[in-house]
Parts: C-alpha cells; sequence; structure tokens
C-alpha cells in the first residue's frame, strides 16, 4: 500500500495492493489495457470511480455503459462511449461518472489478469469505497432459465470454497468469501424491481465449459449421462445453483484488495435438461440483459444515496 495515501478521507477505504516491489519501480505499465503511471494521469482519469462492472464480453461491457449513462441521466447524445483501452484488443473499458465497465474474456486466467491490472489501476488512482461487480451468464441446476444468482460462495469444482493456484510451484488457497450484505442489498433491489426472479445461492467456478461442467457436448467426453446426473445433484445438494467461470479468482483477488463484491449471474439454461445453449439469439440476448438491469438499478439507488449524504454534509 502507498503510505502517502493511507489516511485520506475519514474513514474512507482505499484499494490495496501487497506488493513491495511495486514501490521500487520507476513507472508501472498496464500492459493490457494500454495504460501506465507514467504515460497517464490516473487519479485525474479515474479518481473518481466508485462502481466496476465487469463481464465477459466488451460488446456487453460497452451496452452496460450505454445503459447505465442513461440511468444516471449522464448520457451525452452527441458522444459515443470511447473504448478507453482502444491501443490494444485484449480487453475493453469504459466510464461515465463515477462507473468504470471492463471486460475480462472467459476463464480464470482471463480475468485474473485483467484484475491485476484492474486493481493497480484503481490503487495508482487512489480510488476509495469502491464496489466491485461481475455481471454474467451462467447454466443453472434446478432453477427456471432467466432466474439470476447471485453468488453466496463461489466454490470450486469439489464444492469447496476455496480458489487454489499453484505460485513458485507451491499450491497457494485463498479464500472466496464475497460481500453478504452487498448480495442481500441486490436481492432487495431485485425484489423492489420486480421483473425476474433472484435468488442468493452458491456458485460453482470451473475451469471449462465442458467436460469440467459435466457437459456430454464437447468434444471429448469420458463419462455417462447417469454420472453427469448424479454429478450435478451433488452439486445441487451442497447448496451449488449455478455454474460459471471466473467467480472464484474474482471473489478471492477483490477481497485481497479490500474491495465489497458481488456476482450476478443469469442462468441460461437449467443443466439437469440439457447442454446446448439451442435458445434463440433474440431470447438469450433478452436473458443476458437481466443482471445489467439489476445492477444498473443498484448502482442507481446508492449514487442517490451517495448525492444526498454528500448534500446533507453540505448543509
Ligand atoms: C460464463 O459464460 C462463459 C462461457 O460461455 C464464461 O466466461 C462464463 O463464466
Ligand atoms: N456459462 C457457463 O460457464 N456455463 C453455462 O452453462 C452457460 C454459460
Amino acid at each position: 500500500m502507498d503510505p502517502g495515501h493511507e489516511n485520506q478521507g475519514s474513514s474512507s477505504c482505499p484499494v490495496y495492493v501487497h506488493n513491495p516491489h511495486l514501490k521500487t519501480m520507476k513507472e508501472d505499465v498496464l500492459y493490457h489495457f494500454n495504460l501506465g503511471t507514467s504515460t497517464h494521469n490516473l487519479p485525474a482519469l479515474f479518481g473518481d470511480v466508485k462502481f466496476v462492472c465487469v463481464g465477459g464480453s466488451p460488446w456487453r461491457m460497452k451496452s452496460f455503459i450505454e445503459y447505465i449513462a442513461g440511468e444516471l441521466g449522464l448520457e451525452d447524445p452527441k458522444s459515443e462511449y470511447p473504448n478507453i483501452c482502444a491501443g490494444t484488443d485484449r480487453y475493453a473499458m469504459y466510464k461515465v461518472g463515477p462507473v468504470l465497465s471492463v471486460s475480462h474474456g472467459m476463464g480464470i486466467p482471463s480475468i485474473s489478469i485483467m484484475l491485476h491490472e484492474l486493481l493497480k489501476l484503481l490503487h495508482h488512482a487512489h480510488c476509495t469505497d469502491v464496489t466491485i461487480i461481475r455481471i454474467g451468464t451462467s447454466g443453472g441446476i434446478g432453477l427456471e432459465p432467466g432466474t439470476i444468482v447471485i453468488t453466496k460462495q463461489s466454490v470450486d469444482a469439489t464444492f469447496l470454497p476455496k480458489f487454489e493456484q499453484v505460485i513458485l510451484g507451491k499450491n497457494v488457497v485463498r479464500s472466496t468469501d464475497l460481500d453478504t450484505e452487498l448480495a442481500e442489498q441486490l436481492l432487495q433491489c431485485s425484489n423492489r424491481l420486480n421483473q425476474f426472479k433472484s435468488v442468493i445461492a452458491n456458485t460453482m467456478c470451473t475451469m471449462d465449459f465442458y467436460e469440467g461442467q459435466a457437459r456430454l457436448d464437447g468434444a471429448f467426453c469420458s463419462y455417462t449421462q447417469e454420472d453427469k446426473q448424479d454429478y450435478l445433484a451433488k452439486a445441487y445438494a451442497s447448496g451449488v445453483r449455478n455454474i460459471e467461470m471466473e467467480s472464484s479468482v474474482f471473489a478471492s483477488m477483490c477481497k485481497l484488495s479490500g474491495l465489497k463484491a458481488a456476482v450476478v449471474c443469469v442462468t441460461l439454461l437449467d443443466r439437469q435438461k440439457g447442454d446446448q445453449l439451442s435458445g434463440s439469439h433474440q431470447v438469450l440476448h433478452d436473458l443476458q440483459q437481466r443482471p445489467q438491469i439489476l445492477v444498473g438499478h443498484f448502482i442507481k439507488t446508492q449514487s442517490l444515496e451517495i448525492q444526498k449524504a454528500v448534500g446533507s454534509g453540505n448543509e
């Protein structure tokens, strides 16, 4: 952590990094964003960020920023929202007011690289009190397709709430705890919206979309239909209601940085009934809007509360 900024503001919470080597570097190049501490004034560009939304597809994250701009009354009819990372095609990043929207690609390695650079960016920009939410898609277990799962615990493929990574040849195990109060606030927000069903439940994070999620339709499959159903039934019994591919490392890295974090994913199908995403493009597209609608509404409500608090503080 940069001690110079430790006590800025009264009780505000900074974005922590835990890496003594960073202090010895003259500049920090955020290579996959095409941004850097010498080339960009990160505090001026990003210092006001309070909400970060991340999701797999660059297209969806652009559509999210357009949506949230409308929700917050910040849309500019004359301007397109520029991709802040236009100099690279690895990730896309958009900003409007206090909201940053960033794509992360598919799978743990992809989101992990993005989060290292995003967390450093927020740290270098001296951001405080940041809430971060992953909005995404998933396969459901025992839920009507279109249900939103707000993750209680992200569990691995053995249903344990941990993220394991080999560092210097050793297995390092990290916790995947998410913010329980934030999850509850999001559920209440969904109930108030009353447009679709949301539940708080465990999410299984896997390393693969096919065999890793017990699908029968990959290029390879070494188990039977019965084995698959058995595994999904065990997942259900352990409290898992959806399966995706990024939540564990997302939860563990955000926790290390002290960010309030949540995972909000729509279920596109019920995995006990099938494997293929064969719904029409329009139906799948409409379902993918749901996390965006819920999180958009949440951010709008929270921003109004922040504005009210600031307003009453100025009186
Ligand atoms: C959900 O959807 C993607 C796979 O189709 C993956 O990124 C995930 O977590
Ligand atoms: N994303 C996943 O990871 N799995 C699914 O079944 C659907 C979307």
